[in-house]
């Protein structure tokens, strides 16, 4: 089986692996890889199409990991995760070109960068050399400043500027147009009405340019104000929701925590959208 994407007919679900201490916190790395690879096998039997491996946390307000650090966390990882499953999509969770070259040489296919290959002048070059896709997300300033207050005079035309000025700067680094994914980055420099309004009018970056799609909502604060003030573990009903909506506006990947659910809601959706595939006369 091939390991590419085909845009356009449904929402696939990008499973959220963090190979971070606070998530995987055991100090023994044995330990941790079993507990990731047990993680991704359950993320694929729950139907994850692509598994995308983080080893650097880029919540507001988080310091920067040293490379030699997020390289040990993410390649032996990834490594392991193609042995075992050599037919799911491996996505690396990172701005760092040495990071990205060594976990696509590892049989990672998917090179998700939130600085839209900004951080790292190689980071193109990268991508283009492996043939692998890039997504291109937007941030408004960096992981430790970009909750700062953000302003935006128009948020849509900002973030749309923003695409067409990396999308020139990806394919004139060599990468093919075909091989880039779009992402508004959810919570990423915006505050909530910002969040709300991508969300509203997420069909316009895929009317402009025809590239797919990810959004990134799953447990963020946006959901927590909206409910009125819940924490990460009272959001899961909002994720579903925000996933629902974008299964609806045909929005390509969603990157989850909880694959289960955001498996079930997406395939409900698709079944509505779909209903003459359920005909028997
Ligand atoms: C994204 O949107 N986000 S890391 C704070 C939270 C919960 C989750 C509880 N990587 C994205 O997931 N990659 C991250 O509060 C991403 N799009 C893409 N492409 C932040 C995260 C999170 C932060």
């Amino acid at each position: 089986m091939d390991r590419d994407l085909k845009f356009g007919h449904r929402t696939y679900v990008m499973g959220i692996l963090n190979v971070t201490p606070d998530s995987f916190y055991d100090g023994g790395r044995y330990v941790s890889m079993d507990m990731a690879i047990q993680r991704v096998e359950q993320m694929i039997s729950e139907g994850a199409d692509i598994i995308d491996v983080g080893g650097e946390s880029t919540r507001p307000g988080a310091e920067p990991v040293p490379l030699e650090v997020e390289l040990q966390r993410v390649v032996p990882v990834v490594k392991a995760i193609r042995v075992r499953f050599p037919d799911i999509l491996i996505s690396v969770d990172t701005y760092k070109s040495a990071v990205a070259r060594q976990a696509l040489e590892a049989g990672a296919d998917i090179v998700n960068d939130i600085s839209g290959m900004q951080f790292d002048p190689e980071m193109a070059k990268v991508v283009a050399e492996f043939g692998s896709y890039g997504v291109i997300m937007h941030i408004k300033g960096t992981p430790k400043d970009m909750q700062v207050n953000p302003k935006y005079e128009d948020v849509i035309a900002e973030i749309t500027d923003y695409f067409r000025r990396r999308i020139d700067y990806a394919v004139g680094n060599g990468i093919d147009r075909s091989k880039i994914i779009l992402d508004p980055g959810i919570g990423f420099g915006k505050k909530l009405w910002h969040n709300l309004r991508i969300l509203n009018e997420i069909e316009r970056f895929r009317d402009e340019f025809g590239l797919p799609i990810l959004i990134g909502a799953s447990r963020k604060s946006m959901i927590g104000m909206v409910l009125g003030n819940v924490p990460p573990e009272q959001r899961l009903e909002g994720t579903i929701a925000i996933s629902a909506y974008c299964a609806m506006k045909g929005v390509d990947i969603i990157r989850v925590h909880d694959v289960k659910s955001n498996v079930m809601a997406v395939k409900m959706v698709e079944a509505i959208k779909n209903w003459q595939k359920f005909t028997s006369e």
